[in-house]
């Protein structure tokens, strides 16, 4: 059951589509305090809370404290409070069982007995919310219900599921060739290579290098002839420079976010000085969608929209001012505190909450000020692009992926999960942020494998590829700067393309999982928690998986680990696929068990009465073939599989022929 609750007047977010009637009457579960500005809730001492889309640290959320605001985290922690999203949904489960979801497009607190164990503390900027309660039989029930209001998620095209390449700094069309080439000379399976902000004229969205990228058709036309895709970058910030057509456009036609004055704010970005669409008026954002023909028109079929937090490393005065300040310290006798504040006047200037104040956008004709509506800005660039394909490719599914979000957004892109680093802690955060992704919508998302942000090494690309062979998107990226880790960079050529040619021998099953996931409003990820609600046990791990319908996976995230404790909430079979092209199977008892996983080893488990199908492969996805299955399975009295297939591309995702039964005898 959902009920909606009005607190002033909100903002209107689009992220609801099917609104219930307003209830009257007094909040339940949390006390309404609307002088401060809070909902707090007195936590029982065994409740857990999930959800919050994409957050730092637990699968049970509680302990720490979060903030829903979109911000630029080249740098997270354990200790960061707010990542790229603004997700406002969770369920509390313990002595009451409910969700909540506070539609509300500025900037909220959760402290989730951070401050004091047992009270969990919203705290709202102002006043004007629409808060959800939704109640259900289960959380997965509470979960469906939720995602029923606000519509259903972003479907990419089937290529979209397959490997990708990215790196930040591929500086000529030869260095992307050189991927596509290496992965073919090695049979190591390959579906797209990124690009980068460098193929860009100077950072400007909308351009091409035609010195380093020269005939951009004719270079993707030839990479789909090796059956790999081209994925340009596509970033929030329009540069400001004389004679270049999306900013003079934009400009005349007043589609910029303006400051109080009404003249165009100007914050930077990569090209330097850059100013940014209006993404919140209608008419900008077909404007800006319809710059992406540019690139549709020369045979692009994905993007991945960044920097649209919006990031803005800094405004004119803000550096002004720091330097002025700067100025004032030379010659002084800086004691710690003054040099730290020296530091701090550098350091505050990107994602400077007081820029989020200095800008304005004009909604449907009104004024409001950027940080009131900060949270919905990503998901409008990526709506923009969404809306824009609908009109100008109807019929093709286009990869699109976004870094910042808000729940809404799910129905028009996917996410990657942000600028991580090469650790195994962020690893394991991957695993962990599936779920609570899941509960948002989001089901189109992955992290960058191998890590973003620092060097890294052949085994943590090895173990997070054994990850990434289940998540939707599978790309490997890495940071301009740091050691390279295309898997062909390592000597164990042999391991990599075994992990790679998995994801593809289990594409029919995930694909399938991730289709009725999107269609039945359903999450493909889950922790053990919600498939086993009575066991204490599995309510507390953290670092397993419900994958699909029949499976569990437990990947391995510590360096040099041959192996790693695997909790079971039921019998299950263990399957083993070895680089050596062995397939193991092992029954499994209830409880904890020691598991080796050896660096190359594809392991996953299979429920009782279930089934896996897998393919026979491919280079791509195009080459694999979806019908003629093989299966794994343990069977006790047989298992039934409803198999989802539909040819990858187009929309008619209803369409009944799309589902067919499976049936295995014991
Ligand atoms: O602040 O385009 O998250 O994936 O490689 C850096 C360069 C800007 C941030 C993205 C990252 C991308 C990088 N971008």
């Amino acid at each position: 059951m959902v009920s909606r609750y009005v607190y002033g007047k909100m903002i209107e977010t689009e992220s609801v589509l099917n609104k219930p009637e307003k209830t009257e009457g007094v909040l339940p579960y949390f006390k309404v305090n609307e002088t401060e500005m809070t909902f707090s809730y007195d936590m029982g001492e065994k409740d857990k809370v999930y959800g919050l889309g994409e957050n730092v640290r637990g699968i049970n959320k509680r302990g720490w404290i979060y903030e829903s605001k979109c911000s630029d985290q080249m740098n997270h922690h354990e200790d960061t409070r707010a990542l790229y999203a603004g997700h406002n949904f969770f369920v509390v489960s313990g002595r009451e069982l409910f969700g909540i979801y506070i539609d509300y497009p500025g900037i909220l607190t959760f402290d989730v007995g951070y401050t004091c164990y047992s009270e969990f503390k919203i705290t709202a900027s102002d006043w004007n919310l629409d808060v959800y309660v939704i109640t259900g039989s289960d959380i997965r029930d509470i979960v469906k219900q939720f995602r029923r209001l606000i519509g259903r998620s972003y479907i990419a095209p089937l290529w979209g599921f397959g490997y990708g390449q990215c790196r930040w700094s591929y500086m000529t069309a030869d260095e992307v060739r050189e991927v596509a080439r290496r992965h073919r000379e090695l049979d190591i399976p390959l579906d797209s290579v990124y690009l980068d902000i460098d193929y860009m004229e100077r950072y400007k969205d909308f351009t091409i290098n035609e010195e380093t990228f020269p005939d951009f058709e004719k270079f993707v036309e030839e990479m789909k002839e090796q059956h790999i895709h081209l994925v340009p970058i596509i970033d929030a910030g329009v540069k400001q420079e004389e004679g270049y057509s999306v900013y003079e456009e934009g400009l005349e036609k007043g589609y910029f976010c303006t400051r109080e004055d009404g003249t165009p704010f100007v914050g930077a970005v990569w090209p330097g000085k850059a100013l940014f669409p209006d993404m919140l008026n209608p008419e900008a954002r077909d404007w800006f969608g319809n710059q992406y023909r540019f690139l549709l028109d020369k045979g692009i079929e994905g993007f991945w929209n960044d920097m649209n937090e919006p990031a803005v490393f800094y405004t004119e005065e803000s550096l002004e001012a720091a330097i002025e300040e700067i100025s004032g310290m030379r010659g002084q006798n800086l004691d710690l505190d003054k040099f730290w504040h020296f530091k701090d006047l550098v350091q505050r200037l990107s994602g400077n909450e007081n820029d989020y104040t200095k800008f304005y956008h004009n909604m449907n004709g009104e004024k409001i000020r950027h940080d009131r509506v900060h949270n919905l800005y990503g998901y409008n660039m990526t709506r923009a692009a969404h809306d824009a394909f609908e009109r100008l490719e109807p019929e093709k599914r286009i990869l699109m992926y976004s870094r910042s979000s808000f729940i809404g957004m799910h129905r028009y892109g996917g996410l990657w999960q942000g600028d991580n680093k090469a650790w195994w802690s962020h690893l394991l955060m991957n695993l962990k942020m599936m779920p609570s992704l899941n509960m948002c919508g989001f089901l189109f998302t992955g992290a960058d494998i191998g890590g973003f942000g620092t060097d890294s090494t052949e085994d943590l690309v090895m173990r997070w590829l054994e990850l990434g062979i289940y998540t939707p998107l599978m790309r490997n990226h890495a940071a301009m700067g740091t050691r390279k880790h295309e898997v062909y960079q390592f000597e164990n050529t042999e391991g990599f393309r075994h992990v790679i040619r998995m994801r593809y021998r289990l594409i029919p099953y995930i694909y399938s999982e991730y289709m009725k996931a999107v269609l039945n409003d359903d999450m493909m990820f889950r922790p053990l928690a919600f498939d086993y609600p009575e066991d204490e046990l599995a309510s507390e791990v953290e670092d397993q998986l419900m994958v699909g319908d029949g499976m569990m996976i437990a990947p391995v995230y510590t360096q040099n680990a041959t192996g790693r404790c695997v909790y079971f909430p039921e019998k299950m079979k263990l399957v083993r696929f070895t680089k050596e092209g062995e397939q193991q199977e092992e029954i499994i008892s209830a409880g904890y068990h020691y598991i080796h996983i050896g660096l190359t080893d594809v392991v996953f488990f299979i429920r009782p009465d279930h089934l896996i199908p897998l393919s026979s492969g491919g280079q791509y996805m195009d080459e694999v073939d979806f019908e003629n299955l093989s299966f794994v399975s343990y069977l006790i009295h047989g298992a039934k599989y409803e198999y989802y297939h539909d040819n990858g591309y187009e929309k008619d995702y209803e369409n009944p022929d799309h589902i067919r039964v499976i049936e295995l005898e014991a």
